[in-house]
C-alpha cells in the first residue's frame, strides 16, 4: 500500500471517506490542523459471534485511519458482549475476544495495511477499575432510564422483558471515550444513539465531548439485504472455505436487473471496491468477472456505475455476477485462511471461543429443559428469551 497520507486537509478527506455521518468534525480538524499530532481513534466491537464478511466494512475504514497516520484502538469489549443478553458468556468472551483479534489483525495484513499504530483493548482490563466504577454510578445520577433505554434501542438486543444490563451498556460506552483517551469514537450509524448520549453527558462528567464518525449500513446477502442467524446461507465466515463461499453466494437473494435490493451488489460497492482501491490508489476500480464465452467472455468493469448499469440493463445475469463476487471474496480469503490454519493459537481461540455443541451437550440440555419450569409464567417470549441465554450458558460451561 502506499505511503501515510502527509497533509493535514487530505488527512480529514481520507478519516472521514465514505462515512454517513460526522458528529463534532471540528474537534478532528483542530488535532490535524492546529494540534499538527496524530488524531486517536477508537472502534469497538463486542466479541459475540464468528465474524463474517460484513467486517470487511468497519476494517476498510480502520484501514483509512491508519493510512491518515491515526493511532487505532480496537475495544474488544468483553464486557458489553456479556451485558447485551449475555451473546457472550464470561466463560468463553475471553477466546472470543482472542479470536476478534487474530481476525482484525489478519484482515488489515491482508489488505496491505500497517498495524504498528493499531493496539487492541480489553473491556474488562479497565471497565472494572474503581475510578471507571465510580463514574458509572455518576453517570447513572445524570442520564434517566428513559434515555438510557432509548440510547440502547439500534444496538442491544430488544427482548420482551428487557435486563437492567441493557441500561449499563450505552453508559458504559460512555465512560470508554474518556478511558481510552481518544480524540473521537468510531462506529457503524446504529451506534448513534449512543454517541449522542455521549455527546449530551460527557462533559457533566467533566470530560471533554468526543468526535463521532459513523458507517453506513451495508444490506446483506439474503432477501431485502437482510444477514439473519437463522439462514446460515446469508452470513459468510470469515475463514470459510472456497466452496462453501461459492454455495452461499449461489444461494444469495438476487434478482435479474434488481439493483436495489441486491446485497451483492453492495458487496462489491463497499468492500470489493474499496479493498482495491487501498491496494491500488485513490480513484481507482476494477471488477473482474470470468464469464463464460457463450455469456460475453471475461469482462472487467472499471467503475461500480458501469458494473451497476450493466446489470440493470441485463446485460450481465445473476450466475456471472456471482461468479464475479464468489471468485472476489475469495480472493479475499484466502491470505486471512492461510494465516489461520499457519497459526495453532489462532485456531485454539476460534475452537474454545465457538465450542460446537457435543451430542452429550444435546442431551443434557433437553433433560434440563423439562425441568425448568417457567419464572414469568403466562409469558411465553420472556421464557423462550430466558431459555435462550441458560442454553448459551450451558453449551459453554458442558464444553469448557
Ligand atoms: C456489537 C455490534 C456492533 C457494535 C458493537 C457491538 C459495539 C460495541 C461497543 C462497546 C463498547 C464501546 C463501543 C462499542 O465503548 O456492530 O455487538
Amino acid at each position: 500500500m502506499s505511503n501515510v497520507v502527509e497533509d493535514p486537509k487530505e488527512k480529514y478527506t481520507l478519516i472521514t471517506k465514505g462515512l454517513q455521518e460526522v458528529l463534532n468534525g471540528q474537534i478532528i480538524k483542530k488535532v490535524l490542523e492546529e494540534e499538527k499530532r496524530p488524531l486517536k481513534i477508537y472502534w469497538g466491537t463486542a466479541p459475540t459471534g464468528k465474524p463474517h464478511c460484513g467486517y470487511f466494512v468497519p476494517m476498510i475504514k480502520l484501514a483509512h485511519f491508519l493510512k491518515a497516520g491515526c493511532e487505532v484502538k480496537v475495544l474488544l469489549a468483553d464486557l458489553h458482549a456479556f451485558l447485551d443478553n449475555m451473546k457472550a458468556p464470561l466463560d468463553v468472551v475471553n477466546y472470543r475476544a482472542k479470536y476478534y483479534e487474530f481476525i482484525v489483525k489478519a484482515i488489515l495484513r491482508s489488505i496491505g495495511v500497517p498495524i504498528e499504530k493499531l493496539t487492541f483493548v480489553v473491556g474488562s482490563s479497565y471497565q472494572l477499575s474503581r475510578d471507571y466504577t465510580l463514574d458509572l454510578f455518576k453517570l447513572a445520577n445524570i442520564v434517566s432510564q428513559n434515555d438510557a433505554k432509548r440510547a440502547g434501542a439500534d444496538v442491544v438486543k430488544q427482548v420482551a422483558n428487557p435486563l437492567l444490563s441493557g441500561l449499563i451498556y450505552p453508559l458504559m460506552q460512555v465512560l470508554d471515550e474518556q478511558y481510552l483517551d481518544v480524540d473521537a469514537e468510531f462506529g457503524g450509524v446504529d451506534q448513534r444513539k449512543i454517541f449522542v448520549l455521549s455527546e449530551e453527558n460527557i462533559e457533566a462528567l467533566g470530560y471533554k465531548k468526543r468526535a463521532h464518525m459513523m458507517n453506513p449500513m451495508v444490506p446483506g446477502l439474503g432477501q431485502g439485504g437482510k444477514m439473519s442467524s437463522s439462514d446460515p446461507n446469508s452470513k459468510i465466515d470469515i475463514i470459510e472455505k472456497p466452496k462453501k463461499v461459492k454455495k452461499k453466494i449461489n444461494s444469495a437473494f438476487c434478482a435479474p436487473g434488481n439493483v436495489e435490493e441486491n446485497g451483492l451488489l453492495s458487496f462489491v460497492q463497499f468492500v470489493l471496491g474499496p479493498v482495491y482501491e487501498l491496494k491500488h490508489g485513490t480513484g481507482t476500480f476494477q471488477f473482474f468477472i470470468d464469464r463464460p464465452e457463450k455469456y460475453g467472455g471475461p469482462i472487467t468493469y472499471n467503475s461500480f456505475e458501469d458494473l451497476k448499469t450493466a446489470f440493470k440493463e441485463e446485460k450481465l445475469s445473476p450466475v456471472d455476477l456471482k461468479a464475479g463476487v464468489a471468485a472476489g471474496i475469495n480472493q479475499l480469503l484466502e491470505p486471512i485462511i492461510a494465516e489461520y490454519e499457519a497459526n495453532p493459537e489462532f485456531q485454539e481461540a476460534a475452537a474454545k471461543g465457538y465450542p460446537e455443541p457435543s451430542k452429550n451437550n444435546k442431551q443434557k440440555k433437553q433433560k434440563k429443559q423439562k425441568n425448568r419450569g417457567s419464572r414469568y409464567p403466562g409469558k411465553k417470549d420472556e421464557e423462550k428469551e430466558t431459555e435462550k441465554v441458560s442454553k448459551k450458558l450451558e453449551e459453554a460451561k458442558i464444553e469448557n
